[in-house]
């Protein structure tokens, strides 16, 4: 069942240039790509605590693809506006994502999902908790 594939052997002997290869990442399509993010939660003071996670691709992208985030829940926060991309040789370095805790003026701690996602690969979560230093602005 094994066939010998002649051809392509003869157009590389004769200096022919053979066909672009196919990316990487077509050929083995078993397990989704996904973004990859880690850890699954962190805890954070709120005033001004950084919450830093990592994010990296599960497999290479054809061309630089952007990372996008989305916050979901409650809290005050404040995002840097960097933007991550990974290309087809970066995309397996984890690169940092800081988010900050900023100060609210209730006493709760506020818990918020951060969602990261790229063109053709399914998202990750980071859920990020801002413990409350119960200040209200009140004095004893
Ligand atoms: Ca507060
Ligand atoms: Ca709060």
């Amino acid at each position: 069942m094994i066939r010998v594939i002649t051809a392509l052997a003869t157009v590389g002997a004769l200096g022919l240039a053979p066909a672009p290869e196919a990316p990487a990442s077509a050929a083995r399509a078993q397990t989704p790509a996904t973004v990859v993010v880690t850890p699954d939660a962190l805890t954070v003071p709120e005033d001004g605590g950084a919450a830093t996670f990592a994010v990296r691709l599960s497999a290479p992208p054809a061309s630089r693809v952007a990372i996008m985030t989305r916050m979901n829940g409650t809290g005050d926060w404040s995002t840097p506006p960097v933007i991550v991309t990974f290309g087809p040789t970066d995309w397996d370095q984890p690169q940092s994502v800081t988010v900050y805790a900023v100060s609210d003026p209730d006493t709760i701690d506020d818990t918020t999902i951060v969602t990261l996602s790229a063109s053709g690969y399914l998202a990750d979560h980071v859920t990020l908790t801002q413990l409350d230093d119960g200040r209200t602005g009140l004095h004893h």
